[in-house]
């Protein structure tokens, strides 16, 4: 009877041992992100006071012990942001690979997006034989462009142009000249009104031009400062009247591009491609807008609005967004081509509207075909229009 009762016995422990390891497994594992929310919640106290290293040293911890938690990851990586960018970015793009919680997606890869665009900064040199150069006024990278020939509109293949893309005719750019290597930000703008004191007419008047729910219009409130969505440093100023971009390019000590220019820029020495990159308009190379029905968003443009600079892959001379993000005013009336060969080509002697390049993060894709034009009232200050300024002049 007593070894029968000892047998049920062990019987019963050996049934409740996996429970039990089970148990203490879970009880070790609830200890250890206990552990880890401890140190994440102190983490968040240090980053409230502002102290970043502190933050990193508690996130750090609490990553090891909970290595799953991409909200960990992503915190860890806006601490880190300013100690050590590239940490930063291996952490932001951990913490998306984990997959965050749809309302911190979108700061994650806006996070992503400026330290990719830093860490260009700090480690890419200039593309092979282009060098390029930060301008100490604007803050801005510059490139230099070589002098070339190339032909400026319709390319054979293309079945979307317009009549004002035709006839494509051969333009000799014949000194090299430097662009901006992105469109002028909000911090170089903001460079520029704090040295200035300069107010757009958007500021002075209350209103920028914007989507109403109904019709693209004047919108109250409105202003590069507030364009109706958010903004961060490296994403390119909006809402400038082609008047006010000139202006920040003489300040910066260049100018415009001419329309020419802009496209022998945009084609990155390619005669072939349709568009700045190589290949069909994807949103994993530029931010644009809905195609015919299609998302607003997909692949690597997640941006319903503009997305910071940096962002995609640049072109054949190193140039971002010379697709996408934000249209570009350039020196240029607006007008028909001439039939013949052109030389450093500055488009009609008049007109009544100045010459955008580009598209932006509400038109559709065939806007960014490199030979797309459109013609636009000087005065207007939308929350799609930005620029980027050209030089004669090494940036110093
Ligand atoms: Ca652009």
């Amino acid at each position: 009877m007593a070894v029968y009762f000892r047998i049920q016995r062990l019987r019963q422990a050996l049934l409740l041992l996996p429970l039990a390891i089970v148990f203490f497994a879970a009880r070790s594992d609830s200890r250890e992100q206990e552990e880890a929310r401890l140190h994440f919640k102190i983490a968040e106290i240090a980053m409230k006071r502002g102290d970043d290293g502190a933050a990193v040293s508690e996130l750090t911890k609490a990553v090891a012990l909970a290595p799953g938690n991409a909200l960990y990851h992503y915190t860890l990586a806006v601490a880190q942001k300013s100690l050590d960018p590239r940490a930063a970015l291996e952490s932001v793009r951990r913490a998306r690979k984990l997959g965050l919680p749809d309302s911190e997606k979108e700061a994650a890869l806006t996070l992503e997006a400026e330290l990719t665009y830093e860490a260009g900064h700090l480690t890419r040199p200039a593309d092979p034989g282009l060098g390029a150069r930060t301008n100490a006024k604007d803050g801005l990278e510059y490139a230099s462009l070589p002098p070339g020939e190339f032909q400026m509109g319709c390319l054979p293949q293309d079945s979307r142009c317009n009549e004002d893309e035709r006839p494509s005719h051969a333009v000799r750019i014949p000194r090299a000249f430097w662009i901006g290597r992105s469109e002028a930000t909000v911090a170089a703008f903001g460079t520029w009104v704090a040295a200035t004191g300069f107010r757009t007419a958007a500021e002075q008047e209350g209103w920028a031009h914007a989507w109403n729910g109904r019709a693209w219009g004047r919108q109250p409130g409105l202003s590069w400062k507030n364009p109706g969505f958010t903004q961060t440093a490296s994403h390119p100023v909006v809402a400038v009247a082609w008047s006010e971009a000139a202006a920040f390019c003489a300040w910066a000590g260049g100018r415009l591009p001419t329309e020419a220019e802009w496209e022998y820029a945009a084609r990155g020495g390619h005669a072939d491609q349709i568009y700045p990159f190589a290949g069909a308009a994807s949103h994993d190379l530029a931010n644009f807008g809905k195609d015919k029905g299609g998302p607003m968003i997909a692949g690597r443009d997640q941006w319903d609005f503009t997305a910071p600079s940096g962002s995609f892959p640049a072109n054949g001379f190193g140039l971002y967004d010379m697709a996408g993000n934000a249209w570009e005013w350039t020196a240029d009336w607006f007008g028909p081509y001439g039939d013949g060969p052109a030389t450093s080509p500055t488009g009609a002697a008049t007109g009544q509207y100045r010459v955008l390049r580009g598209g932006s993060w509400n038109f559709g894709p065939w806007v960014l075909r490199a030979s797309s034009r459109y013609g636009l009232d000087p005065t207007v200050r939308s929350v799609n229009l930005g620029f980027r300024c050209a030089r004669d002049a090494a940036p110093q």
